[in-house]
């Protein structure tokens, strides 16, 4: 147990600090620091699910609940531990967010971390942060995001902790914090006058500094070396029929765009909308896909616009959308990697493995087997992508969520799938002039197939009629019942059935019920699994999957040449029965 000089008189044992107004500039110099310890009472609810903490807005008002989750993380730092280390922090600007760094703050310099890296008014991209820690050689960052959750004070908050690499802790750094969270007895923080966000440059206190970097400019730098933007430059310049749009959904990929899309790939103003960050979002839904981008999606459809593309609340997800072309994410990452020879980065690494999330479409399986690398099948969630990008055994990685990424940073990147797909088109019609989505993708199912996929998410389901959906199909697949194996469902056999295990080729960590899969003879597949990130209820995710190499059903819609499948697995999972909805709340 770490002894630290207690000042109970001065803290009175609350959080009730008087914080003087004045802000201070660079000239400032605190010549103490003085470190409080502060008595409070854990609470039960403080584990971290797919990607961090994500809660109400109103939880994480509540009397020390946010100090205590940040006394949590800094306690389960791995070695050598919070003492002088250096955090990068920033976030999607949400509702909430001045409040949490200013905790973060006194809380880090109770803790006698080092320094702290500030996104300029508390901004950072995830993938930007992710960058941030890599580039900066930091020991971890912490996120202020709840993703493509909607924001304001009666929607979500949330807080994410990234280790070394850049990437969001792992499962056993997740635990530890839930672990210390439910028995944390005390905080430790300093008093700090109000920080200035806005001023770029750096604060020393005794000991302690406060660093406030430009939020964009080194992600941009990234950008630029991955891609090649002289060549999607010129053929904008050659071909201004191409139109794009590109959607901010009020998300923090705002300044982020507005630099890559006008001033260096020289876009006009109105190839972006929606790229003012709001705290609320503009009271929508920052994510991403068919429903709640409907703006960009309708826009498209009937602007004619070659290229639409939307990022969620924390720019790490990316919706590719032409005109009547639909990128499905799980074909997207397939397509990224399947033309990686035309990425400078990838001209000059190689890729070294593929991989996607267990839920994810077979697709990029099957461009890996023909380059003849690696293909790897994680459980849902970022994370566990990390080691293997780490060990050098993967290059490109994507999940059917609309996230993908590479071993560039170490979280999936919303502008840097935009912009491969904009290097991709730009390369193609160097060759042959006149190719968009749509004929890439068909090109792309005639080469190796077309895995049709859906997902269907019932949202704020009552959480014990999620229970008794996983409990019937548990019993189902369960020891013992293998006389489901062969079961015949419509014209579907059942060749395997499990609950998810992974074991990580790297360390060797087990996560076990990761989704349970249902697997048919033809190797099409339905997969359920709940939601770590919701904040209301449970979620429940059904995803399905069929694969077709008949030319002929290349331009089906998705919804049509799954419809059988999507029947069976209804009645399999009963999941109309048990919820008593109708409908998913979302189709993707
Ligand atoms: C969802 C997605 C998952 C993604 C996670 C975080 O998790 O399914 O693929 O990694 O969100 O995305 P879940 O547990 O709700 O299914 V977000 O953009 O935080 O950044
Ligand atoms: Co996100």
């Amino acid at each position: 147990m770490r002894v630290y000089k207690s000042y109970d008189l001065k803290c009175n044992n609350s959080f009730k600090l008087v914080l003087s107004n004045k802000k201070f500039n660079c000239r400032n110099i605190m010549s103490t620091l003085e470190v409080c310890t502060v008595s409070t009472k854990p609470y039960n609810d403080q584990k971290p699910g797919t990607s961090g903490l994500r809660k109400r807005v109103k939880v994480f008002q509540q009397e020390n609940y946010t100090h205590n989750f940040i006394q949590a993380i800094l306690d389960s730092m791995p070695a050598p531990g919070a003492k002088g280390s250096t955090l990068v922090v920033g976030g999607d600007g949400r509702y909430y967010s001045k409040e949490a760094i200013e905790i973060i703050i006194r809380v880090a310099a109770g803790n006698k971390v080092s320094k702290l890296i500030i996104g300029q008014n508390g901004i950072l991209s995830t993938p930007a942060a992710s960058n941030l820690i890599r580039v900066l050689k930091a020991d971890g960052g912490i996120l202020l995001t709840a993703s493509h959750n909607p924001g304001g004070p009666d929607n979500d908050f949330g807080i994410k902790f990234n280790v070394n690499n850049g990437g969001p802790a792992p499962e056993n750094i997740t635990n530890l914090i839930y672990e210390k969270s439910k028995d944390i007895k005390q905080v430790f923080l300093c008093e700090f006058p109000e920080i200035d966000l806005s001023t770029i440059g750096e604060r020393q206190f005794n000991g302690f500094t406060i660093k406030i970097v430009d939020s964009v400019r080194d992600y941009v730098t990234l950008l630029k070396e991955i891609f090649d933007f002289e060549l999607i430059k010129n053929f904008f310049a050659k071909n201004p029929d191409y139109t794009v749009l590109f959607d901010g959904m009020h998300g923090v990929t705002g300044p982020y765009s507005e630099k890559i899309f006008i001033e260096e790939l020289g876009l006009s103003q109105s190839s972006v909308q929606n790229c003012i960050p709001l705290p609320d979002f503009g009271g929508g839904h920052p994510d991403p896909n068919l429903t709640y981008a409907h703006d960009l999606v309708k826009r498209v459809e009937k602007e004619n616009i070659k290229f639409g593309a939307a990022s969620d609340g924390d720019g790490d997800r990316n919706m590719i959308y032409g005109k009547s072309a639909f990128v499905n994410p799980s074909d997207s990452v397939a397509i990224i990697a399947a033309h990686s020879e035309v990425i400078p980065y990838f001209k000059r690494t190689g890729i070294k493995g593929l991989a996607r999330s267990m839920p994810t479409s077979a697709a990029i399986d099957l461009v890996a087997k023909n380059k003849g690398v690696e293909i790897f099948e994680v459980p849902t969630g970022w994370k566990f992508f990390g080691n293997l990008l780490d060990a050098g055994r993967l290059s490109i990685c994507g999940e059917e969520s609309f996230g993908t990424g590479s071993d560039h940073i170490r979280e999936k990147d919303g502008l840097w799938a935009i912009i491969a797909w904009l290097n991709i088109i730009a390369a193609v019609n160097e060759k042959k002039p006149g190719v968009g989505i749509k004929e890439i993708l068909l090109n792309h199912y005639e080469t190796y197939g077309r895995n049709f996929f859906t997902r269907y998410d019932y949202e704020e389901v009552d959480n014990d009629n999620a229970k008794k959906v996983i409990v019937h199909l548990h019993h189902l697949i369960g020891e013992g019942k293998n006389e489901f194996i062969g079961k015949t469902f419509g014209q579907f056999i059942v060749s395997k059935a499990d609950d998810f295990e992974y074991c990580d080729p790297i360390d060797g960590s087990v996560s076990k019920n990761q989704g349970i899969r249902i697997v048919f003879t033809d190797n099409s597949r339905i997969i359920i699994r709940l939601s770590g990130t919701g904040s209301q209820g449970a979620t429940i995710r059904l995803y399905i999957e069929k694969y077709s190499k008949n030319p002929s059903d290349y331009e089906l819609d998705n919804q049509i040449a799954l419809k059988p499948l999507i029947e069976v697995a209804l009645e399999i999972t009963k999941l109309q029965e048990f919820t008593g909805r109708e409908k998913p709340t979302v189709i993707t």
